[in-house]
């Protein structure tokens, strides 16, 4: 029985006149008409949505031959915008495709907000973060932590785009919005200017003793290492809902590489039929090569290199590999629900 059913004429009348007194206290008593403040499950106004690359590529083009990168301006960034939401890629981040031309410069600045780069195509640009600095290959992950400094700068010859993800729509639900420029276009570089990559970028090895630290000291994930890792887990059993994946660790604590956004790479081969499974958190799919498949409730997306797709809290949603092995990178926000006790998931049987 919901409460609505519950309550009597009388009662509502009840509410009624007592709504009407307490209005000007700031108080309020629940009336039937209220939306509700429980629901059986959530009710999701998030979109799972599917960006095709043959769609994005012309775009990304008139992108980074129309749009200006100004000193101290916004980036020149295409937004994989979400229909179902007045902003973002999903109700708590946001995912876009940054474009860098050579001889740019994307000038230094820092934000609550925690961000990450993924690089889809092209070399030959480095992102300062903190000092550190470090360059930017097909394939890197590299981490802006929370309040890091950041610039990028491109010494390459070609044009170059790249995946940013930021926990922005968490940051602004949270009322936690700070932003500030830094006095130069560029920071300086530390003397020993890769500094987290010496200390923990094996992935296995790290000084020893040390087993906590208020923020991941590793900032770039090589896709090297990321992809024989990723091979190397190819000889396990497949995994029944995503076939073969790991996810990119904090080197001291064993978490995720950020504190609200957890990333994985993963490999869907051919003739692979996942299991469905629902959970909360939303995550976003770039497919980095290869094709294959995923139904989420009642949409069926058929994609392929280049293609990204959201998938939306509590929807159901399962993968099957195509003609070709496939090797997707993930973003999520699971380590905020786990981090708040809102993770919840259902596998189907
Ligand atoms: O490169 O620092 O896509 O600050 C959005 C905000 C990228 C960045 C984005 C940013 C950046
Ligand atoms: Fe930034």
């Amino acid at each position: 029985m919901s409460i609505n059913e519950s309550i009597t004429p009388e009662d509502l009348a009840a509410r009624r006149r007592l709504q009407a007194d307490l209005e000007r206290y700031n108080c309020r008593v629940h009336q039937p008409d209220d939306p509700p403040v429980f629901t059986r499950d959530p009710k999701v106004d998030m979109q799972s949505v599917h960006w095709r690359w043959s769609d994005l590529a012309p775009l990304l083009d008139r992108l980074g031959r129309e749009v200006a990168l100004a000193a101290d301006g916004p980036r020149r960034t295409l937004r994989l915008h979400n229909p179902g939401l007045p902003r973002g890629t999903t109700h708590t981040f946001w995912a876009s495709i940054q474009v860098i031309n050579p001889g740019e410069v994307a000038t230094a600045h820092r934000h609550s907000a925690n961000a990450l780069r993924f690089i889809m195509h092209g070399a030959g640009a480095w992102t300062n973060v903190g000092g550190e600095r470090y360059p930017m290959s097909e394939g890197d992950l590299v981490l802006t932590p929370a309040w890091a400094f950041h610039d990028h700068v491109h010494l390459g010859a070609e044009p170059m785009i790249w995946l940013d993800v930021l926990d922005l729509s968490l940051m602004h639900m949270l009322r936690a919005t700070f932003f500030e420029p830094f006095p130069q276009a560029e920071q300086p570089v530390k003397s020993v200017p890769d500094d987290g990559f010496r200390r923990f970028g094996s992935g296995l090895m790290g000084p020893p003793g040390l087993r906590s630290a208020s923020a991941n000291p590793l900032l770039p994930y090589t896709a090297n290492m990321a992809q024989n890792a990723v091979r190397q887990a190819a000889g396990l059993p497949p995994d029944p809902f995503d076939d073969v994946i790991l996810e990119y660790r904090n080197p001291v604590d064993g978490g995720p590489a950020l504190r609200t956004l957890a990333q994985t790479l993963q490999l869907i081969r051919p003739g692979f039929v996942g299991r469905a499974r629902r959970h909360t958190g939303s995550k976003l799919y770039y497919v980095m090569r290869g094709n294959g498949s995923t139904t989420v409730g009642d949409q069926h997306f058929e994609w392929r290199a280049g293609d990204f797709m959201a998938i939306a809290p509590w929807a159901w949603h399962r993968h099957r590999g195509g003609t070709e092995e496939a090797m997707l990178f993930q973003v999520n926000d699971l380590p905020a629900l786990q981090a708040l006790g809102y993770d919840r998931e259902e596998g189907a049987d």
